[in-house]
């Protein structure tokens, strides 16, 4: 199963979940108790200290054989203060850049991953009106940093920055809260703004989902439809017009009559919970395609697990998934494998995504027999068939 010529290989982590220390951030403080919010089992603390060994990972990613790695760069570590932009930390990430270059991996920059500066947060974050200029200034402020970088992705799951908005509303038993409007409208007016900073510096702007795979029971078509407008439709729909969308996809959900269904006991499911279903990556190509008609990047999929053997075959079957969607005329153009580094997911170390572990206490790197492999799909660009 080849790939198409240029297809980009890669792996995708966030600031706050390998950093370490992103004190002056949201979550940090949510994790102290220091801002409201559900307690987490364990702070995020030192991460993996990717800060300060980034070199090092992106290196194990290039020799492995991929040429992509997508990372976000932290607003609470660029303007830590509001107003007040750290030419440190924009050096910091201008080297982060650099570096991914020079080992011949193609930086796919994030602006926006789920964390905020805490002076943000405490003027109400997204559920402020004056999120979108704060936004738009933040970026402004990086745009230097846009030189000779091609891949731009403004906001990191818009759709569940809106879903989990509003801290009233707890998590249902099954599926997601709905989007909240003015939030989602917000979002949709900061990405626009930064589609054109980003494009005024000459790189590609876009967006990535959460795609959710939602799956009608017979009967329930109505009802699967009006369950996704909310909580993933609309951010695709958003997404026309851009230079490319990315889709993050992990499991599905199916849905009755009443809505979401609960995963049958039978089911396999995975250290965060969620069915194994690896061809959902394949289903939210479809929809973004279908609603955004762009370019298609894979810009996370992943399977949380110890059973580094069942992370390789989740990944056979949503690769071949990814190329039933080639081979059907749509434009995908890479797949970002989640995550490069096992990381903090949102509250706990237990979930491990990643293709690298490493030690807690030192620090060290292994990279797992699924780097290896992914790397070797990478240098032939091509699915074994068998
Ligand atoms: O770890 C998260 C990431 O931050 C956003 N997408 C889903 C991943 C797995 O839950």
């Amino acid at each position: 199963m080849n790939f198409p010529e240029g297809f980009l290989w890669g792996a995708s982590t966030a600031a706050h979940q390998i950093e370490g220390g992103n004190v002056n951030s949201d979550w940090w403080q949510r994790e102290w108790g220091h801002l409201p919010g559900p307690p987490v089992e364990t702070p995020s603390g030192d991460a993996a200290d990717s800060y300060h060994r980034y070199p090092e990972d992106m290196a194990l990613l290039a020799r492995a054989g991929l040429d992509a790695y997508r990372f976000s760069i932290e607003w609470a570590r660029i303007e830590p203060e509001q107003g007040w932009i750290s030419r440190a930390a924009v050096d910091h990430y201008r080297r982060m850049i650099g570096t991914a270059r020079d080992l011949r991996l193609t930086p796919m920059l994030t602006l926006h991953h789920f964390t905020n500066p805490v002076w943000f947060a405490r003027q109400g974050g997204w559920m402020e009106d004056a999120a979108v200029d704060a936004f738009l200034r933040y970026v402004e402020a990086v745009l230097p940093l846009l030189d000779g970088v091609e891949l731009v992705c403004t906001i990191n799951e818009p759709n569940m920055v809106s879903v989990l908005a509003d801290p009233e509303v707890g998590f249902p038993a099954v599926g997601l809260p709905p989007g909240v409007p003015h939030v989602t409208d917000r979002l949709i007016a900061a990405h626009r703004g930064a589609v054109e900073l980003v494009r005024s510096a000459g790189a590609r702007a876009g967006w990535s989902v959460a795609t959710q795979a939602y799956q009608p029971e017979p009967g329930a078509e109505a009802v699967a439809a009006e369950y996704g407008a909310s909580r993933e439709d609309v951010f695709l729909d958003a997404a026309e017009g851009d230079d490319w969308v990315g889709v993050q996809a992990y499991t599905r959900t199916r849905i009755g009559p009443d809505g979401p269904l609960p995963i049958p006991e039978s089911a396999e499911r995975t250290l965060t919970g969620w069915e194994y279903y690896p061809p959902a990556v394949g289903e939210g190509i479809r929809n973004a395609w279908r609603r955004a008609a762009v370019p298609v990047y894979v810009t996370e999929n992943g399977i949380a697990t110890d059973d580094d053997a069942r992370r390789i075959d989740y990944m056979t079957g949503a690769l071949q998934a990814v190329h039933a969607c080639l081979e059907d005329g749509i434009d995908v153009r890479g797949y970002l494998h989640w995550s490069a580094l096992d990381n903090y997911e949102w509250g706990s170390y237990r979930p491990r995504f990643g293709l690298i572990a490493w030690d807690r206490e030192t620090f060290e790197r292994h990279p797992k027999p699924s780097l290896e492999w992914l790397g070797r799909i990478a240098q032939v660009n091509a699915l074994p068939a068998s």
